[in-house]
């Protein structure tokens, strides 16, 4: 029987949008196919891979001001010819951008930002403050920017969980589900419908 977890599907026409994704770099083994589902759902989805822009910060309580300063300077870059790139503003190199998201990435405003990170829960009370803390600064940088930001960070008790979350389980109930397909889907879906729903 299949899950009933889940969004009832719908497909969405995502060929004229631009989308970023910025991940934190904490647990990159579960942080790697999670980025890779995403990605492949926006392009399955019609996005151009030009249009996809992938960046990294170094945790998930780094992942609200990654995606704030990320839309900024794609705004920046959309008004004013040789300004900047989101890039250069988050200080990462052009060859990091080049193997990331593709050589010709194009400019303009994103229609929507998937922020990833995973949290494992650990001895200390770390866990319980930046999935607290990056879940609210995720919320207020989506409605100040007006912008949808998806919210694919994992919280969860241990590695396994994780695995499983990113479809990499090696468990005998099988390799699990990639949350991260989910979050394309989700990008694409909002970035279409938040002209409508404006
Ligand atoms: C410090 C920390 C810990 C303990 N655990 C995680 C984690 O499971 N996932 C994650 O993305 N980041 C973790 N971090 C790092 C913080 O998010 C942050 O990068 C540092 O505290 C520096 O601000």
């Amino acid at each position: 029987m299949s899950s009933i977890k889940g969004p009832a599907p719908q497909h969405h026409d995502g060929s004229s949008l631009r989308i970023g994704i910025v991940h934190a770099r904490w647990n990159i083994a579960i942080i790697e196919p999670l980025v890779a589902g995403a990605k492949a759902k926006l392009l399955e989805a019609g996005v151009k891979e030009s249009n996809i822009v992938v960046q990294s910060c170094p945790g998930a309580w780094e992942l609200p001001i990654a995606v704030q300063r990320l839309y900024s300077a794609s705004q920046i870059q959309s008004n004013a010819s040789g300004a900047p790139s989101a890039t250069d503003l988050l200080g990462a190199s052009t060859h990091d951008l080049t193997a990331l998201s593709g050589s010709d990435s194009s400019s303009g405003p994103f229609d929507a930002i998937i922020a990833i990170g995973v949290l494992i829960k650990g001895e200390t009370m770390h866990f319980e403050y930046i999935a607290d803390s990056a879940s609210q600064g995720l919320m207020r940088v989506q409605l100040d920017i007006g912008i949808p930001v998806i919210f694919g960070i994992l919280t969860v008790l241990n590695d396994e969980q994780a695995k499983s979350r990113a479809g990499i389980s090696t468990s005998a109930e099988g390799k699990g589900h990639n949350h991260g397909e989910d979050w394309g889907l989700a990008a694409v879906e909002m970035g279409v419908k938040k002209n409508e729903l404006a």
